[in-house]
């Protein structure tokens, strides 16, 4: 007995020690405190209903943003089980919610891969919130207990009876661990988004019941897909045109390893893939990716030798052209993950590029057999590239030896700094001369320059590679932050290491026009300057929406919140200014708010910002959100759960 109780102490203090760790390092369990850190907590909950769906008993999965900014996620699965827990002396419920990685304990016999990125645990979820209910459907009653910051504040309680089965989640993080407590709609539904995408027959409900119309019904999208990974593609082609009327998919399992690929062709130039490890975006790549442009490069090569395609190309044809125009995604199941890179978003397992590079050159060989047509017109397109690449070279031959590719003198709409330590330099991109103007004024012009761009012009994702270099607004940019094309590896890198500032900032209206140049101008950095990102070199400014006003006080707000709040202490006489862009600001105005480094709030953009930028613009090609909701609509079957 008293051995008993020693025990139960011992496995507590324990417990304690691992919550204290997560508070005490939230980073390190999380990635960050920030926005992102924030957001992930929904993911771990979500994560551990959908491996829930895939052991096959849950088919709907709900989140709802509750008005205080605390989630709720919910399932229809077999609800945590509650029943005591021999070694540890408490409800496996308790277990789950307080051991780190206790998730998978109880259920060894099924495939459980949520791991790597995520896969810290509810119990981690649950040491950072200052508040925490979860609710078990199962055996015929509801179970509910109660924490705060990670320590039960009730037993496990038996609340109602249920004919049904299930777990239920609402947490509230915890205001004096993350930065940013309020949760951002469209973030939460490009997640849920995708996870519908990735695990076909899964329906996956958002609401966000901060948001509510005249009727009552706050706003709330549904997401499912049944054909999984060929309606991911056909949803990030939508507007494209596409080169073959088709999605080739497969779905198989190779040496024990998962693994699901569709991919199409458009007629653009770009090379959109899109790889997942458990469900986790791979930002950085890696075997699964290798693999699978191996597994494509040598089998449409192969095709086109036999079937004696490639005689008139008269070029040499590299890696490159087989993904011309190509959109996929890529996603396996990998056990024992390993991830690499900067941002730990890079597989390293050696294994997977074997699979993936076999499963698919099966696949796409039989493909290629059945659809004669389609083949042709792919390998066309290759070759096109190829020639394209080319000419493209040969031009480039041309110039370069007459004039270094891009540099000569800087660009006349450059406003430079008098700093020549790119340490201590900024560059603000501005949209249009208007803003350069002011932007100009409100500077300080020791270590700020200003670059204005015109308008959208920057398109990168319709224009090709090897023509990107015609647009004059581009090589301004290059000129201006003395960026050149070509290191001695690879001819068409982006050089940085003589690069001028160490902050390039993109200021842009508060609106919607404003962002959709932010957007493409992260795209471009993406996609052509993406070491200027990975450095940590790119930011974004936060003008500010209004200004308050009431007799003596004056004071900018970002958020109807922040309003809403100047009114409340100052009273219904307030004074509200709504800006419509930087050109209504004074220079003085901008400078504070904006600009200067004591008062300005500047953020600096993650290479899975960036990426998650291109995506969306590529989806979206900027225009046209209702067609967006309308293809949507079209491609998915919706379904209404039933709580
Ligand atoms: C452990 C074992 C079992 C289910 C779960 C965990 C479970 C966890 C979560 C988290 C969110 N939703 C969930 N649903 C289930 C299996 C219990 C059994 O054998 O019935």
């Amino acid at each position: 007995m008293s051995e008993e109780k020693e025990e139960y102490s011992a496995s507590n203090i324990q417990v304690l020690e691992g919550l204290e760790a997560v508070r005490k390092r939230p980073a390190m369990y999380i990635g960050d405190i920030s926005e992102k850190g924030l957001h992930h907590l929904v993911y771990e909950v979500v994560d551990n209903s959908i491996d829930e769906a895939l052991a096959g008993y849950a088919t709907h999965i709900e989140v709802t943003i509750n008005a205080d900014n605390s989630i709720t996620v919910v399932d229809n699965g077999r609800g945590i089980p509650v029943d005591m827990h021999e070694k540890e002396h408490k409800s496996a419920l308790e277990v789950v919610l307080t051991v780190l990685h206790a998730g998978g304990k109880f259920d060894k016999g099924t495939y459980k891969v949520s791991g790597g990125l995520h896969g810290v645990g509810v119990s981690c979820v649950n040491a950072l919130s200052t508040y925490l209910r979860a609710e078990v459907r199962r055996n015929g009653k509801i179970y509910a207990q109660e924490y705060s910051c990670g320590k039960p504040t009730t037993d496990l309680m038996v609340v109602g009876e249920s004919d049904t089965t299930g777990t239920l989640v609402t947490f509230l993080p915890d205001a004096s661990i993350f930065t940013v407590t309020v949760y951002d709609y469209s973030t939460l539904a490009n997640r849920l988004r995708d996870l519908a995408f990735l695990n076909a027959g899964i329906t996956l409900k958002l609401t966000d019941m901060r948001e509510v119309d005249a009727d009552g019904n706050p706003r709330s999208e549904t997401f499912y897909s049944s054909k999984g990974l060929r309606e991911f593609v056909a949803y990030i082609d939508s507007n494209k045109e596409s080169l073959i009327n088709d999605v080739i998919d497969l779905k198989t399992e190779r040496q024990g390893i998962p693994v699901e690929v569709a991919f199409t062709y458009n007629t653009t130039s770009n090379e959109n893939i899109y790889s997942f490890v458990n469900n986790i975006n791979t930002i950085e790549g890696g075997t699964h990716l290798t693999g699978f442009r191996r597994g494509l490069t040598t089998t449409l090569k192969k095709y086109a030798d036999d079937n004696n395609l490639l005689k008139n190309a008269k070029v040499e044809i590299s890696g490159d052209d087989f993904r011309d125009g190509l959109t996929a995604v890529i996603s396996v199941k990998v056990m024992e993950p390993q991830f690499e890179g900067q941002t730990k978003t890079k597989l390293g397992n050696s294994e997977v590029a074997g699979a993936v590079s076999s499963a698919l050159s099966e696949a796409l060989g039989y493909y290629l057999e059945e659809h004669p047509a389609e083949a042709k017109i792919i390998v066309e397109k290759v070759v096109l590239a190829a020639q394209a690449r080319h000419a493209a070279m040969e031009a480039r031959q041309k110039v370069l030896r007459k004039t270094p590719l891009i540099g000569g003198g800087l660009p006349g709409k450059l406003t430079d700094c008098s700093s020549r330590t790119a340490e201590d330099c900024e560059i603000f991109l501005v949209e249009g001369d208007s803003a350069g103007g002011t932007a100009k004024q409100a500077r300080d012009r020791q270590f700020q320059a200003i670059l204005p761009l015109r308008g959208k012009i920057l398109n990168v994702e319709k224009a090709a590679p090897h023509r990107i270099l015609d647009n004059q607004e581009i090589t301004n940019l290059f000129r201006a932050l003395r960026v050149t094309i070509g290191t001695e590896e690879d001819p068409k890198a982006p050089n940085i290491s003589k690069i001028a500032y160490h902050k390039i900032i993109i200021m842009t209206d508060a609106d919607v026009d404003g962002a959709h140049i932010a957007t493409l101008l992260m795209t471009f950095f993406f996609r052509r300057m993406r070491p200027v990102i990975e450095q940590g070199y790119l930011y974004l400014a936060t003008p500010p929406l209004f200004k308050c006003k009431c007799g003596q006080n004056e004071e900018y707000c970002w958020t109807e919140a922040q309003v809403q709040n100047f009114v409340g202490r100052f009273g219904e006489k307030t004074l509200v200014q709504r800006y419509k862009g930087l050109g209504e600001m004074s220079a003085e105005e901008l400078h504070v708010t904006t600009m200067s480094p004591e008062h300005r709030l500047l953020k600096q953009v993650h290479i899975s910002d960036a990426a998650e930028a291109d995506r969306v613009f590529s989806m979206l090609m900027g225009e046209d959100v209702a067609q967006r909701r309308d293809f949507i609509e079209a491609n998915a079957t919706y379904a209404n759960i039933d709580a």
